[in-house]
This record gives C-alpha cells, structure tokens and sequence, in this order.
C-alpha cells in the first residue's frame, strides 16, 4: 500500500494502511501519514474495473462532479468536509495506475463524520435523504456535456429482470433448485419493471447508489455532510435514488439479515425520508415525480433483490460475499421489504399526498 499510496501529492511520511468499509465493490483503504508530525488519514481506492470498464471515464465524471460541487460550496462553513477532494497523483492525473493494471485514487479523508450500514432513527433518514436531495439539486447546473454512462442501463429494471431469465437457465452454480421460491416472486411482480421508465419522467444527473451507508453523517450534529461513493453518478432519474434510500433507510435489518422477521418498512422512517427529500428536492420535482416516489421504493428495491438474485444463481460474480448463500439472503431482505412496502402503500401514498396540499 505504500508504493501507492507514495504516487499522489501527499506530503509526509507513510505510516500505514488498513482496509476500511463495507462496500460490495471497490476496495477501500485508511491510509495514515505523518505531517510534521501528525497523523493525516486519505481514503485510497482501488476501482474494480471488472464492474467499472473504463476507470479512465469514471473518473472524469468524478472530476467534474467533484469541482462543480466544491465550487458552490464555496461560502459554506466547514466547505471541506461537504464534498470529497480528489488528491492528485504526482503525474498530474487524478489516478494512479499501478504495475498490475490497478486504478487508484486517493481522496481527503472526511474526519469526524461516519456512514451507517443500518439505520438508527428517523432524524439520520431525514438526514440522509436531505443530502442526497441537495446532492442531486446543485448537480442540476452541472455544465454540458452529458456525463458517462459509468454502467450502462444500470437502473434498467426490465433488462435486469432478462439477466434474470438468462441466470436461471444458464444455473452455472447449480443453483436455482434453491431459490424457487424468490425465482416465483420475480416473475409474480415482472408488471412492475417497465413503469418508471414508461412514466415520462425527466432525466437528471443522480447519484443511482444511494445506500445509507453512502451518505456520511457529522458525528457532533448529525447533519447528512457528506455524499460519497460517486462512480454510479451519472444520468438518471430522480426516483432511482429516492427509491435506493427506501430500499436502504426504512428497514432496521442489515440487507443480509437471515431473520426476516426483522425486516420492515418502518412508516415513520419513510415518513423522514419523504420530509428530508423534499426539503431540498422538493422544488425541482414535477408532478409525475412526486406521484411514483411510493413506487420508487418498491421497485429499486425489487430490482436490487433481482440483482442479488442474478448474482447467487451466478456463483457470487459480482458482489462481494463473505458466505456462500449470503447473495440469496441479501435477495430475500430485498423480497420481505418489497411485500412489507406493498402492505403499506396506501398510507403511504396518502402521507406523499397530504405534503402536496
Ligand atoms: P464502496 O463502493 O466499496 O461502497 P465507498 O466509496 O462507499 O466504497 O467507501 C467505502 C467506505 O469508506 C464508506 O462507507 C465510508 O465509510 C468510507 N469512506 C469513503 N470515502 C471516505 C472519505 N473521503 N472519508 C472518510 N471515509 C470515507
Ligand atoms: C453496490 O458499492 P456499494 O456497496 O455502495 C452496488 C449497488 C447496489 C449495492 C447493494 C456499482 O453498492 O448498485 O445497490 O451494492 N454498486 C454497484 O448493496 O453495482
Ligand atoms: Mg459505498
């Protein structure tokens, strides 16, 4: 880690390097320095570019991203804990390519501030998904061209629903024997892949991976201060993220949870989630938006249980496990939320419609 960590402008001497995080993708790094004297942390990454084909991208947008939102946090307080910061590498470019192949980058690191993998209470909800409206709201100026697509069709529930199909009959791990019954509840709900993208909905620049633990909240005063985890920012549409932080922040389960009788839609953290989204999103949401942010959650969640299915009947290609059937366990959290949802989606839908009024 050294000899990466030695190729950004980082002054001092490297101490050292600990894995860090709980992400299914890239792997994180807490890297500690000595600067005259005191121990500075930078969060490296390595980019897993089996899943992001073409870092070099990637990390264009985040550049962008990055410098676009830093510019109007300009006059805010504490302006440097509200986005993260790119270090450079000493080549000049924003990432390291190391002998291997690797990409890396390096970023200052957000001190006094964590992320969360199981929500608490409904003040970090609110919290949550406030940020991720204001994330979303000073992109909306973010100057042409279009941003990459870093994963193309990664919120295409229908053609997630087709990489399904293709998994169970392909069964390359021998698998789908076990999964019968999640197998059945995908092709019971197939109705509801295509509505949001039949809904007219405007396209908008979104962060499309808005997991709780996706958002880093002050430790003094709570406030959701810091979005990360930007590879996935790019066009999109606005319920992509809402529905990621239903899916995320309203069940008290970790996604893994084998008790499924822990895992449920909380009303009053959807409630939360609803006011904090709308206090900073709610001036730039149409009318169509604001009608399927009750559907978001349902189907991001769906379409997440799909993936994770997809994945388990792969043999576990792509999202990290640490156990063997710990894909389906994620896919049935997934399935138990969905039903939990659609229990509740009249009062939830009269709680949306009673903040239009
Ligand atoms: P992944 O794609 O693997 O989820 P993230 O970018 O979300 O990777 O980072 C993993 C974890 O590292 C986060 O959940 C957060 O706790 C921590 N982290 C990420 N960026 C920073 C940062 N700039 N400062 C402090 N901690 C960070
Ligand atoms: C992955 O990187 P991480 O852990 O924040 C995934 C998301 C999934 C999520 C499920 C690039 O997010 O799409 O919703 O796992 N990211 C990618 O927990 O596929
Ligand atoms: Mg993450």
């Amino acid at each position: 880690m050294g000899a990466v960590a030695r190729h950004f402008q980082i002054s001092g001497e490297f101490i050292g390097a600990t894995s860090y995080g709980s992400g299914h993708i890239n792997d994180s790094y807490c890297a500690v320095f000595h600067e005259a004297g005191v121990p500075v942390r930078y969060l490296l990454q390595r980019i897993n570019h089996g899943i992001f084909k073409n870092p070099a991208a990637l990390m264009e947008n985040i550049q962008r991203v990055t410098k676009h939102l830093a510019a109007q946090m300009a006059d805010e307080p504490d302006r440097e804990r509200r986005v993260l910061t790119l270090i450079p590498a000493r080549d000049g470019r924003a990432w390291h390519v190391d002998g291997e192949g690797n990409h890396w980058r390096a970023y200052r690191f957000i001190e006094n501030a964590r992320t969360y993998d199981a929500v608490e209470s409904t003040g970090q909800a609110f919290q949550a998904a406030k940020a991720f409206g204001h994330f979303q709201k000073l992109l909306a100026s973010l100057p042409a061209p279009r941003l990459h697509d870093t994963i193309p069709d990664f919120h295409n529930t229908p053609k997630r629903f087709a990489a399904l199909v293709e998994a169970i009959d392909a069964d390359a791990a021998g698998r789908a024997i076990l999964a019968k019954p999640e197998i059945d509840f995908v092709l019971k709900h197939q109705s509801i892949a295509g509505v949001l993208l039949n809904a007219n909905l405007p396209e908008r620049v979104t962060h499309n991976d808005t997991k709780f633990n996706n958002v880093m909240l002050d430790d003094a005063t709570g406030e959701g201060i810091c979005v990360i985890d930007l590879d996935t920012v790019m066009p999109g549409l606005a319920l992509y993220d809402f529905g990621d932080m239903v899916r995320t922040t309203t069940s008290p389960a970790m996604e893994d949870e084998q008790d499924l009788s822990k895992v449920t839609m909380q009303f009053p953290m959807f409630e939360a989630l609803v006011r904090g989204y709308l206090t900073s999103a709610g001036d730039f949401l149409t009318k169509a938006e604001r009608q399927h942010l009750v559907f978001s959650g349902k189907l991001i969640t769906f379409e997440i249980g799909i993936r994770f299915l997809t994945d388990y009947l792969a043999g576990d290609t792509y999202f990290k496990v640490h156990r063997d059937s710990q894909n389906l366990d994620r896919c049935r959290t997934q399935f138990k939320l969905v039903e939990s949802i659609e229990q509740q989606e009249e009062r939830m839908e009269r709680l949306v419609q009673s903040l239009e009024d």
